[in-house]
């Protein structure tokens, strides 16, 4: 038998295909919308991928029931051939410039094409039920369908979840026996670790001078760069210094300069641009200015540019994006290609303690390909935080494989 895959962008163009190639015995085994491009099976194009065969010895022996051409399948191809051809012809031949009579050509074409409509609904319900019949037959194993009920439950990005069991289906298929929970556990993590991997190393870049801090109203980036400036102080020993332009509200000064008392951290307040330069003089001294911005609807492309423009520096730095976890995954997308487009490379999520569901941090990370830096979960400063590790953070989005 010779199978063929084809990637069209519409069935009858597929058809036209097969039978050209494969002559008119063949048989379509399987379509479906698929999408190409993209990163990591996201932001596709729409295509439909067919698969289709035909019996190249009929000598050979017989082939497994699910590959063997069903009789009304080989009639559905037909069908589809004939739609298609009279579609092509359709198409090709539109109707002659209007004769005497107007009216006969437009509703003869409409008949027509009223006719074309109904077979290829038709065959569409055919389709469905025949790739229904299937993916019965090929119904997942129950250790393969935890796993998936899991990751969605864990808002796990469609597209990845397809991928992840797309794979490990293959591995079943490989091992030629039915995969145990540990295993379809254990083959996922090495997985997403390999996902992970170019993510792994987040943290916050040694060499940077300047590290700015931006993300929506009340997320937790003050809380968060008091976590950090105890880490960077008492475990790395660097000399740290503040720098605030969240003047929106009096409270927020306060909170910072609060930290800034009891951490012992010089701080400059900034209220706009044109003070940045007196500030970066007065923190001459310090290794590295963690600079707090004031939390804003970052939907409006308005705020973006503005909390932007508090950004530049001459200095050697880089901007982190802290986002809750309490988020909606969509906000949390739509934030982040914002400040995508200025080039913002870090994600750090926090209140991690407030939720179980941490599907948004893997959709982000690959989505964006942005490098996270940190998990926060709670709102003791200093002990709250830790640097982004994928073994641990993977361990946590799968959950026990035998509690399933
Ligand atoms: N549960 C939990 N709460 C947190 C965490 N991080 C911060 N918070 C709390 O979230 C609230 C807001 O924290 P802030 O640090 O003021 O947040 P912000 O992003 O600076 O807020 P704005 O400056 O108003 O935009 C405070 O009550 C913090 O204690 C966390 O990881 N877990
Ligand atoms: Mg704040």
């Amino acid at each position: 038998m010779r199978v063929k895959r084809y990637i069209v962008e519409a069935l009858p163009e597929a058809v036209s295909l097969i039978r050209t190639e494969l002559g008119k015995d063949a048989i379509i085994l399987e379509t479906k919308e698929i999408k190409v491009g993209g990163f990591m099976g996201m932001f596709r194009k729409r295509k439909m991928e067919v698969i289709a065969a035909v019996e190249t010895n009929a000598a050979k022996a017989p082939e497994p029931p699910l590959r063997k051409p069903a009789p009304e399948v080989a009639a559905v191809v037909e069908q589809i051939l004939q739609t298609a051809q009279r579609s092509s012809t359709a198409v090709a031949e539109p109707p002659k410039p209007a004769p005497p009579e107007p009216e006969k050509p437009v509703e003869k074409r409409g008949s027509q094409e009223q006719f074309i409509i109904e077979e290829i609904r038709e065959l569409r319900s055919f389709m469905v039920k025949m790739s229904k019949e299937r993916s019965d037959l090929h119904a997942m194993s129950p250790p393969l369908l935890a796993l998936k009920q899991r990751l969605l439950k864990q808002e796990v990005d469609e597209e990845l979840v397809g991928k992840l069991l797309d794979w490990l289906q293959e591995q079943q298929t490989l091992s030629s026996v039915e995969l145990e929970a540990e295993t379809v556990w254990s083959l996922a993590a090495s997985k997403l670790e390999e996902w992970l991997e170019p993510f792994n190393h987040g943290r916050i870049d040694p060499s940077a001078r300047v590290v700015h801090f931006v993300g929506p109203t009340g997320v937790g980036k003050t809380t968060t760069i008091a976590k950090l400036a105890a880490e960077q102080t008492i475990k790395l020993g660097k000399k740290v210094g503040f720098i605030t332009s969240d003047t929106y509200r009096i409270a927020a000064v306060d909170q910072l300069r609060t930290y800034a008392n009891i951490l012992n951290v010089p701080m400059e307040v900034v209220f706009s641009p044109m003070d940045l330069p007196k500030a970066y003089r007065q923190l001459a001294e310090r290794d590295l200015i963690l600079m707090d911005t004031a939390g804003r609807n970052f939907r409006s492309e308005l705020h973006v540019s503005e909390v932007n423009s508090l950004l530049q520096s001459d200095q050697p730095g880089e901007t982190v994006l802290v986002l809750s976890l309490t988020g909606k995954t969509a906000d949390m997308v739509a934030i982040a290609e914002r400040f995508i487009q200025y080039g913002v490379q870090k994600v750090l999520f926090t209140k991690l303690d407030e939720t179980e569901v941490y599907g948004a941090i893997l959709n982000l990370i690959l989505r964006f390909e942005l490098q996270p830096t940190h998990l926060a979960s709670g709102q003791t400063v200093p002990d709250d935080i830790a640097p982004f590790q994928a073994g641990s953070y993977i361990a946590m989005l799968l959950g026990e494989a035998l509690n399933e």
